[in-house]
């Protein structure tokens, strides 16, 4: 069965050669390889049956192919977020119109200065948001979400994320109570009742993982975490992400997905 039915995308503009490049430091992305994989991608997601809305590129907006971090989706309420960023805080105005058209005025939300929030730092499990205290992600920021996910009842824990760009750039939760971890949450006391499936230093950038209850998304290229998931009964499904990972980007900061 699959965990969601819809995803948001944007294909990225040619300026994607600029993206922010906090971490990766391994050069600029190519323009035409990046949108090669970003086509394997939503081929990918279409395949496994999923309804994928493709939004134009934005080419004053580097960064804007990220569409997770602009926003978080439930199944009952979407909050426009406050990307810290300057150059990519306008992306929440960018992404609102589609918000608009799957959720009512009110189920959606927003956060608001001082608050700043990243979709990459909310990881939900079942009736619990954890949500990563990062570079891109403050208190006063969380205290909104929390707020907001509290009138849905949704739980809100907050993880020190120090590290990585954002929580799921070093966990990811699976299924069953199964969550891939890497670095600082390796044995990380937050997440000590889950069943951990660490992943080796080297390949930590493949923590980044979209479980799609029919199969798992994981980059290319990363032959031991593809073994940690088989072993624990995963399919998983490779997507070359060698351009986005150029400036810091995973694969599930490519998508929003909820059901609708
Ligand atoms: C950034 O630094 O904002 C982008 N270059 C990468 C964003 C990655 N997004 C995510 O992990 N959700």
């Amino acid at each position: 069965m699959l965990f969601f039915n819809n995803a948001i995308v944007r294909t990225p503009a040619k300026s994607v050669v600029n993206g922010i490049d906090d971490y990766a430091n391994s050069g600029k992305p190519d323009y035409t390889k990046a949108v090669q994989e970003h086509e394997s991608y939503v081929k990918l997601l279409t395949e496994m049956g999923i309804k994928v809305t493709i939004l134009d590129p934005l080419v004053d907006y580097p960064d804007s192919c990220f569409v997770e971090d602009p926003a978080v989706v439930a199944d009952k309420f979407a909050v426009i977020t406050n990307p810290t960023r300057s150059s990519r805080t306008k992306e929440r105005e960018k992404i609102r119109p589609i918000i608009n058209k799957f959720y009512q005025k009110d189920q959606i939300f927003e956060i608001h200065r001082p608050g700043y929030l990243e979709g990459g730092d909310v990881m939900r499990v079942g009736n619990t948001f954890f949500v990563g205290l990062s570079a891109r992600t403050n208190q006063v920021g969380i205290n909104q979400f929390t707020k907001i996910a509290g009138k849905f009842d949704y739980e809100v824990i907050s993880v020190p994320v120090n590290e990585f760009l954002h929580l799921k750039t070093g966990t990811t939760y699976l299924e069953n109570n199964k969550l891939l971890v890497a670095g600082e949450y390796i044995n990380n006391p937050y997440f000590k009742n889950f069943e951990q499936l660490q992943v080796p230093s080297e390949e930590n950038y493949a923590v980044n993982c979209i479980d799609t209850g029919n199969g798992v998304i994981m980059p290319a290229g990363f032959p031991k975490v593809k073994t940690i998931l088989i072993q624990h009964g995963f399919s998983p499904y490779e997507i070359n992400m060698s351009e986005f990972s150029k400036i810091d980007g995973g694969l599930t900061c490519l998508s929003l997905r909820f059901n609708a």
